[in-house]
């Protein structure tokens, strides 16, 4: 069969045009797997490096840093009468054009460096001055692989896997498509002496196109639908309220924590000692401590619009929807500390909610929980007046923080919502 020299044109335009959609696909891969870090500021704080021992070791926060917060690009950042150092580790210069590099208080804004910038907490003033728990958060580290974060979840592995079958077929689609526009454009745009063809499209062909897509789609259904029973039917059993700590811990039970959502925080409740949620011992945390290796059990709910919990690391997106209690679960393989972020656009402060999930293990979580009970069981009564270290305006300023506080899990067991989508929902 003799090729003319327009069939040959065609086919290098053709060729051409798949070539320069794989070329602009390449690039945009470049584009989005560039690492970020992000320091977070603001009434939420600054997001650091700084170790987990550490942030554990800090008391729950009762000022925010909106008041006094600074950034001196030195490396210094200062909240309220406390000064914490920073140096950077590694890195090019942050971005001077942004005002926390000058200096100036650090109220709302983020600081966004480049990676390799990392940033090693050397000095945090007095260890017993309370700080805000999630101000001073850990090293949240991209831990970027292609398009995901790395994966840190039991059930992980085939959610990804659904996820590039996912895009190679609409990823093969797309390139094909776009590439024959491209070579329509190109080949056939118009020319002297040329005449328009008209065409009423192609019956067989269409049918054909639509069962394909029908296949498809009925294929990857059936494909997921284990994974989604594994992961948002099967619950483990939550022991809240039947096992106190001690108990559950050496059954090896679920941890069960609660969940609010609220413009523009999540807040955190684990039962505490007493095994139960609702009680003077209950640990109220506006980041996430969990143990590695167990399953996870959570109830989410929100205190006024629709957010969503994601933890990009986990393969978790739940939303939190007003009025219904709504549970899932998950189970980490690894230690470390994880994202936290909001995955329903909520309000002008959406983007702000992130927090940091820390993954500590099993003895790490134990001690966690006996020290942090204990605690905020202080904490509710304001302290311990025969404590040679009680300060009463510390035990003040503790209660104002829990009343504070307390009143988002005031709500939630005043207000049991008696559907979620199990029917395990305990309070
Ligand atoms: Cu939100």
């Amino acid at each position: 069969m003799a090729i003319s020299p327009e069939q040959r044109k065609h086919a290098v335009v053709l060729a051409g045009s798949i070539l320069a959609v794989v070329g602009l696909c390449w690039l945009m891969k470049v584009w989005f797997s560039l690492p970020v870090t992000t320091l977070t500021a603001g009434e939420r704080g600054i997001t650091t490096n700084l170790p987990a021992e550490q942030v554990s070791a800090a008391k729950p926060q009762f000022f925010t840093l909106a008041d006094g917060a600074s950034f001196d690009g030195q490396g210094k950042v200062v909240i309220g009468e406390e000064q914490i150092e920073f140096i950077r580790v590694s890195g090019e210069k942050v971005d001077d054009k942004l005002d926390v590099a000058k200096g100036q208080p650090l109220t709302k804004g983020r600081l966004v460096a480049r990676n390799p910038n990392t940033f090693k907490v050397v000095n945090r003033g007095s260890n017993d001055t309370p700080i805000a728990a999630h101000s001073i958060g850990a090293e949240v580290t991209p831990h970027a692989t292609l398009f995901f974060p790395e994966n840190n979840a039991s059930f992980g592995a085939p959610v990804d896997e659904l996820f590039y079958l996912i895009l190679w077929i609409t990823g093969i689609a797309f390139i094909l498509t776009e590439a024959f526009l491209l070579f329509c454009l190109i080949c056939f745009w118009d020319r002297p002496g040329r005449v328009a063809f008209y065409t009423t499209g192609h019956h067989k062909f269409e049918v054909g196109a639509t069962l394909l897509v029908v296949v498809i789609l009925v294929m990857i259904a059936l494909v997921q639908s284990e994974m989604w029973a594994q992961m948002k039917e099967i619950l483990p059993q939550s022991y809240a309220g039947k096992e106190d700590f001690e108990t559950q811990e050496k059954n090896e039970r679920a941890v069960h924590v609660q969940v609010i959502g609220m413009r523009f925080k999540w807040y955190f409740r684990n039962p505490g000692l007493d095994g139960r949620f609702g009680t003077g011992d209950d640990i109220t945390t506006p980041t996430l401590t969990v143990p590695v290796g167990r399953d996870i059990l959570f109830h989410i709910r929100s205190q006024d619009v629709i957010h969503s919990l994601f933890l990009p690391n986990f393969r978790v997106k739940q939303d939190a929807v007003p009025g219904m209690a709504i549970p899932g679960w998950f189970r980490a393989m690894n230690t470390g500390n994880f994202q936290i972020m909001c995955a329903e656009l909520c309000g002008e402060g959406h983007t702000t909610m992130g927090t940091t999930l820390y993954i500590t293990s099993q003895d790490e979580y134990r001690a966690w929980v006996r020290e942090k009970s204990a605690e905020w069981r202080d904490i509710n009564l304001g302290g311990d007046p025969a404590d040679p270290d009680y300060d009463p305006e510390d035990a003040e300023a503790r209660v104002d923080w829990w009343s504070d506080q307390g009143k988002f899990w005031n709500w939630w067991d005043n207000n049991p919502v008696r559907v979620g989508y199990a029917e395990d929902y305990v309070k």
